[in-house]
């Protein structure tokens, strides 16, 4: 028998690569989509508009996880083997905006997915979509699962419930349920307000138009690793015998402006910085023309300043670790946008 999986946030980044890889593995999947006034579904249209998929092995439903009664509609039409809970408003900057309705989703929407599975007494495996955003401004020079929670966005506060609910269902009901808390993974098919989407979209727009394009805060160090490796390493955790919540990450961490730079220096463009009123200038030296530069109004009002991970564990329990570093993922990333 097949394993049939349902992945909510379908149409997100990890969702379109986690797809691919179910499909790969045979299962039937299902997916949960919004209703929006213009498609969504361009991460996926690879996949749907192949005739051997639709149909046989990918089905979508109309849905929204702030919505009980669809959510629990579909869980219980498709009773899946495996849910993937990816669905979020998943932009840090953007839960400053949108606190409430960021906490109805990524906190009270994976309670809904809970409820849903032990209402209807199903034995589902639960993946939920932790992230390093918990860890906040901890001080931690590395952080692993051992490492104290200190989340500082409505995001990762919204997050922290999530993460903690999962696993007092877990232990109350007996639901295998596990977080993956994730650090910051990229990839060409990455949203383009996220900071890597935006430099090398950014980038491949100076080229072509000669635009410059504008960022907040440079020092700002991340984790980054690739979208592909990760979303192998949901479907690891959801293989184990045991749930087990697990940090997924590269173990190295590089500021905002070395991603820059790294992107610049891959594209042969030779720049000098310069402050000018008190903003950050990179400056094409060929031309004089400016290629990007700072603006205030992209600094959050609450930063997470450092984030680096251990994922020593998953290495034991789930023999993972990333294949795709920093630079190939530069490098797949610039020569898609310049496509
Ligand atoms: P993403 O590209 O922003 O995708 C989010 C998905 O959630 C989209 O499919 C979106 O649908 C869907 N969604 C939004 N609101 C919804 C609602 N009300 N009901 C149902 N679906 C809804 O995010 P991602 O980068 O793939 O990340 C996947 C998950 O991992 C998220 O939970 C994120 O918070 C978490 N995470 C991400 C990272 C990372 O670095 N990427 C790291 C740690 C954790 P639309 O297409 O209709 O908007
Ligand atoms: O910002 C700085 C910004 O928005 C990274 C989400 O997937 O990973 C992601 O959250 C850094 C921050 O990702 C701009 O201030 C500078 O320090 O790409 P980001 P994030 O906030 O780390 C975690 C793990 C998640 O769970 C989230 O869902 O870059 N930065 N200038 C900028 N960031 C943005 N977006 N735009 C800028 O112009």
């Amino acid at each position: 028998m097949k394993k049939v999986a349902l992945i909510t946030g379908i149409t997100g980044q990890d969702g379109s690569y986690l797809t691919e890889l179910l499909i790969k593995k045979n299962y039937k999947v299902h997916g949960i989509i919004r209703r929006s006034s213009s498609i969504n579904t361009k991460r996926l249209d690879h996949l749907f508009n192949n005739k051997n998929f639709r149909n046989k092995k990918l089905f979508l439903h109309y849905g929204d996880l702030t919505d009980s009664i669809s959510t629990s509609n579909i869980i219980s039409k498709v009773r899946p083997n495996e849910i993937y809970n990816l669905a979020a408003q998943s932009h840090v900057k953007v839960s400053f905006e949108t606190p409430m309705y960021t906490a109805d989703l990524d906190a009270l929407g994976t309670l809904r997915i809970l409820e849903a599975v032990k209402n209807l007494k199903l034995k589902t495996k639960i993946y939920n979509a932790s992230t390093s955003e918990l860890y906040g401004d901890n001080k931690a020079k590395i952080m692993s699962e051992e490492t104290k929670f200190s989340p500082v966005s409505p995001y990762g506060i919204a997050k922290l419930y999530a993460f903690e609910i999962v696993r007092c269902y877990r232990n109350a009901y007996n639901i295998f349920a596990s977080n993956g808390i994730l650090f910051n993974h990229e990839s060409p098919r990455r949203g383009e307000t996220f900071v890597t989407r935006k430099i090398t979209l950014g980038l491949s727009n100076y080229i072509k138009q000669g635009k410059y394009f504008e960022l907040g805060n440079l020092s700002a160090k991340r984790d980054w690793g690739h979208a592909r490796d990760y979303v192998w390493g949901m479907w690891k955790i959801l293989q184990l015998k045991k749930p087990l919540d697990l940090v997924l990450s590269t173990g190295k961490t590089y500021s905002v402006e070395y991603f820059l730079t790294s992107c610049l220096k891959y594209l042969k463009i030779k720049f000098k910085k310069k402050i000018i009123n008190k903003q950050i200038h990179f400056i094409d030296l060929k031309n004089n023309k400016i290629i990007c530069k700072t603006n205030n109004k992209y600094l959050r009002p609450n930063e997470v300043p450092y984030l680096k991970g251990s994922s020593l564990l998953a290495r034991k329990t789930i023999n993972w670790k990333p294949k795709t570093n920093f630079n190939l993922l530069v490098k797949e990333m610039i020569d898609s946008d310049l496509k």
